[in-house]
C-alpha cells in the first residue's frame, strides 16, 4: 500500500485516518468502489456535487474530446468559444436579469469574486464607503479568506482571528428546536429573525454596508430551511438599504432542491448567486459568480482598452471544465433533472423522518434532495456519536456524512426506493448500536 504520510488531507482528522484509511479507486452511477473491492453506495452525491451519479457517459466523453481538442486557452485578453456558450447556456437557466457570468474553480474562489464585483461595484457608483460585509451564523462560504471571514462555523474560524476581514457582522441563524423541531421542508415559524438583517444595517450605517451573503439553506452548517417568509424579508431588507444580496448557491443550485437554482424555489431575485460542484457534476473544478447587469453596467465605464475588473484566476474557463460543464446542463435540461428531482422529494422526506423517534435523535430537517438529522452529542465527546454513524455507515457499504453530530444526507438524484431504504435502515441499525 501506498505510503499515505505526505499527502496532507483537506477537513480530515489526519492520524486517525491513515491508521484506518478509507481509499476509493473508481466510481460508477451510484456506487463507489474501494481499494478493496467493496461496493459503497453514494449517499451523498460525492460532497454535495454528483446529483447525476458517478462517470455520467456523456460528461466523460465531452471531457475526453476536450483535452485532446483543447486543453488550456489563456484566459486573460483571450478566449475559446465554448467559455461563451457555457456562460450563454447558464444565462438561460438563471433568474431573470441575471445576465453576467464570471468562472472560477471553486466554491470559495467565487465567494471571494463575489465579494470584490461588490465592492467594485459600490466604488464605481460613488458609494466607497459600502465596504462592511455582513453574513450569518452557520453560514459556510468556503476557506478563502472572503468566504472565512463571512462563515458563521465557530471551528472554521477560530485559527484565523486575526486575518478575519474587518468590518465583517453575522445575523443570526434561523434554526430553533424549540419552534421548529421536525419541520419537513420550510419551517413556518422564523420569518421575523430576518429583522435581524435590518439591525445590523442601521447600527453600521447603510451607507457602510456592501452586501449580505447567505446560503438560501445553510448546507454545512446542517440543512437549516429557511423559514416562510424569511428570505423574501431579507430580500425586501437589502433592497430598502442599498445592500446587495449574494445568494451561495454552491449547494442549492443544479437540482439539489428540485430547480436549476433555490433562488427560483423560493421565488426571490437576488444579486449575485455564487455556484461550483454541480455545474460540472463535480467532474472537472469550477465555479461561477452570476450577476445583473446593471453590476456589469457599473463597471464598464472608463476607457474601453481598461480592464474593467483587475480581477481573475489562471484557470477561469479553462476548457475542460467547460466541457464538463457544457456535458453537464445538457444533461439536466435533456433528462429534465430538476422536475425528476421535484419528484423525489416526497418519498426522500418520509424516509428520512422515519428515523424519528430513534435513540438521540433531537432533530430532521429536509428541503429538496437535502437532510440532516441531528443527534445529542455524548456527554463530553461532541462529535463522536456524529462520526461513529458515519464510520458504521462506511462498514456497511453506504457513504453518508457527518459535520459534528448532525448527520448530512445528499443522495444522488435517481437513487431508488430500494437505495433510500437501505440508506436509512443502516443509518436507523448504527443508531441504535450507538453508545
Ligand atoms: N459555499 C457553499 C455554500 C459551500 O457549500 C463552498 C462555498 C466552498 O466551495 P469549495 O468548492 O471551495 O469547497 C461550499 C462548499 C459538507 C461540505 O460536508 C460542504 C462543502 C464542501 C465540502 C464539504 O457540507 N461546501
Amino acid at each position: 500500500m501506498t505510503d499515505l504520510d505526505a499527502y496532507w488531507m483537506p477537513f480530515t482528522a489526519n492520524r486517525a485516518f491513515k491508521k484506518n484509511p478509507r481509499i476509493l479507486s473508481s466510481a460508477k452511477g451510484r456506487y463507489y468502489r474501494d481499494t478493496q473491492g467493496r461496493e459503497l453506495l453514494d449517499g451523498f452525491s460525492g460532497l454535495w456535487t454528483t446529483g447525476l451519479g458517478h462517470c455520467h457517459p456523456d460528461i466523460v466523453a465531452a471531457v475526453q474530446k476536450q483535452v485532446a481538442t483543447l486543453d488550456y486557452a489563456l484566459a486573460f485578453q483571450a478566449g475559446h468559444e465554448r467559455v461563451f456558450e457555457l456562460a450563454n447556456e447558464l444565462v438561460k437557466i438563471a433568474p431573470p436579469g441575471m445576465s453576467r457570468v464570471f468562472f472560477t474553480n471553486s466554491g470559495s474562489e467565487s465567494v471571494d469574486t463575489a465579494l470584490k464585483i461588490a465592492l467594485a461595484y459600490h466604488r464605481a457608483r460613488g458609494e466607497g464607503t459600502r465596504t462592511r460585509f455582513i453574513g450569518r451564523e452557520r453560514g459556510y462560504h468556503g476557506v478563502n479568506f472572503g468566504g472565512t471571514s463571512l462563515g458563521g462555523m465557530p471551528a472554521n474560524r477560530k485559527a484565523f482571528s486575526s486575518a478575519m476581514s474587518p468590518g465583517t457582522v453575522h445575523i443570526r441563524h434561523t434554526h430553533s428546536p424549540a419552534d421548529m423541531a421536525f419541520s419537513r421542508g420550510q419551517p413556518g415559524w422564523g420569518a421575523h429573525l430576518a429583522d435581524d438583517l435590518e439591525r445590523q444595517i442601521l447600527l453600521h450605517d447603510p451607507a457602510n454596508v456592501a452586501a449580505l451573503i447567505v446560503e438560501p439553506v445553510s448546507g454545512s452548517g446542517g440543512v437549516l430551511v429557511p423559514p416562510v417568509g424569511y428570505l423574501e424579508r431579507l430580500r425586501e431588507i437589502c433592497t430598502r438599504y442599498g445592500v446587495l444580496l449574494i445568494l451561495d448557491e454552491v449547494i442549492t443550485a443544479f437540482g439539489r432542491i428540485g430547480h436549476a437554482f433555490g433562488a427560483q424555489r423560493f421565488n426571490i431575485a437576488p444579486d449575485m448567486i455564487t455556484v461550483a460542484k454541480g455545474l460540472t457534476n463535480g467532474v472537472v473544478p469550477m465555479g461561477a459568480v452570476l450577476a445583473r447587469d446593471e453590476i456589469y453596467q457599473s463597471l464598464m465605464q472608463g476607457p474601453e482598452e481598461t480592464i474593467e475588473l483587475f480581477h481573475g484566476y489562471t484557470y477561469s474557463g479553462h476548457p475542460l471544465a467547460v466541457a464538463a460543464g457544457l456535458a453537464t446542463l445538457s444533461v439536466y435540461q435533456r433528462d429534465n433533472i430538476f422536475a425528476a428531482t421535484r419528484a423525489r422529494e416526497a418519498f426522500f422526506e418520509r424516509s428520512l423522518h422515519s428515523l424519528r423517534g430513534e435513540p438521540n435523535v433531537t432533530d430532521i430537517r429536509n428541503i429538496g434532495l437535502m437532510g440532516a438529522v441531528d443527534i445529542a452529542p455524548r456527554p463530553g465527546a461532541p462529535g463522536a456519536r456524529g462520526m461513529d454513524v458515519f464510520l458504521r455507515c462506511w462498514q456497511e457499504g453506504v457513504v453518508i456524512r457527518a459535520t459534528g453530530d448532525t448527520v448530512v444526507f445528499s443522495p444522488i438524484f435517481d437513487t431508488t426506493d430500494a437505495e433510500f431504504e437501505r440508506i436509512f435502515s443502516t443509518v436507523r441499525k448504527a443508531l441504535q448500536s450507538l453508545a
